[in-house]
């Protein structure tokens, strides 16, 4: 499938120039064309920032929420719509700060779902606060003495709470992003997609360059498969590992554990009942 499928005409694009956020549209892009992903079977789910712009950029069915809330309407789709691709999308502070609690609990309930973060450190679209992935010391016009929190390590929290796949990736590395992108989407479950992006405004910091520097791919010796092995590496600070930390298989999906489609594969979205029905039903249930 040509990634031109995705392409909308005339679109204003409010990113600034020489964003990591064009980058990682065009690896989505290819990675969902590689994978013959049609704009009507697709769902993407943002928040509100810059990366939650996402999807205004090209051809996808949508949904923009509020502020911190990617995660549970995307849990929501894919559960009455489980034959559709659902792409949870937002920014740093979006999904792991003001949605922080989703964060932790869909991982829990581990929704066939792909996370993607563009995670650039920092709050751009309100202009440069810090996030909850800014590094110590970090300065702007609020934290005027730098940040004293520890950054927020999302991969070593998602592996700890039992996500059945986590990677991180560089915007500045299309291909290898687009890869990794396309190996969360097959991957069944909830796969997190932490992608290291330059923000060229208000991150002066962590840069196109210092990612370049403070970045390297796990090679063959790293055994993603290896629960303790992947937990050791998204530790590392040093030098920030890029590629597949942590996989395993045959995790049951939330759709399934809710147990809906045992006996009828129809979707929850097709299926025909009466409101009253359904009262009946969800008492019976209760009691
Ligand atoms: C509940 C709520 N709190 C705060 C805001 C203001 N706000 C909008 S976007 C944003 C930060 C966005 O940062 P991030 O998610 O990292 O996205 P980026 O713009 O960096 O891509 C904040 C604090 C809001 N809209 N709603
Ligand atoms: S403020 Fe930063 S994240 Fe937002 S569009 Fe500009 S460069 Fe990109
Ligand atoms: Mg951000």
């Amino acid at each position: 499938m040509d990634p031109k499928i995705y392409d909308m005409c005339d679109i204003d694009i409010a990113w600034c120039p020489g964003c990591g956020n064009f980058s990682i549209l065009r690896s989505l892009k290819g990675a969902l064309a590689e994978l013959e992903i049609p704009p009507e079977e697709l769902v993407v789910v943002t928040g509100i920032g810059q990366a939650a712009k996402i999807p205004h950029y090209f051809k996808t069915h949508f949904f923009n929420g509020l502020h911190g809330r990617t995660l549970p309407p995307a849990t929501a789709i894919k559960v009455v719509n489980p034959e559709l691709t659902v792409i949870a999308e937002s920014g740093d502070g979006d999904m792991y700060g003001e949605g922080g609690n989703h964060f932790l609990h869909a991982i829990r309930r581990n929704p066939d779902i792909t996370n993607i973060v563009h995670n650039n450190m920092v709050y751009g679209l309100t202009k440069g606060q810090a996030s909850p992935t800014s590094q110590l010391g970090f300065r702007t016009p609020v934290q005027v003495k730098g940040v004293f929190l520890e950054p927020f390590n999302p991969l070593s929290l998602a592996i700890t709470l039992g996500a059945p796949f986590v990677a991180r990736a560089f915007a500045g590395d299309e291909e290898r992003t687009k890869d990794i992108l396309k190996m969360a989407i097959s991957h069944k479950g909830y796969a997190l997609v932490d992608i290291l992006q330059h923000c060229v405004s208000f991150n002066k910091v962590n840069t196109f360059q210092w990612f370049k520097e403070n970045t390297y791919y796990l090679d063959d010796s790293h055994d993603p498969e290896d629960r303790n092995e992947a937990f050791q590496a998204s530790l590392q600070q040093d030098k920030l590992p890029l590629g597949v930390i942590y996989k395993c298989t045959g995790k049951k999906t939330f759709e399934e554990n809710i147990g809906i489609y045992d006996q009828d594969q129809t979707p929850l979205s097709l299926r025909k009942m009466d409101r009253k029905d359904a009262l009946k039903i969800l008492i019976q249930t209760k009691s």
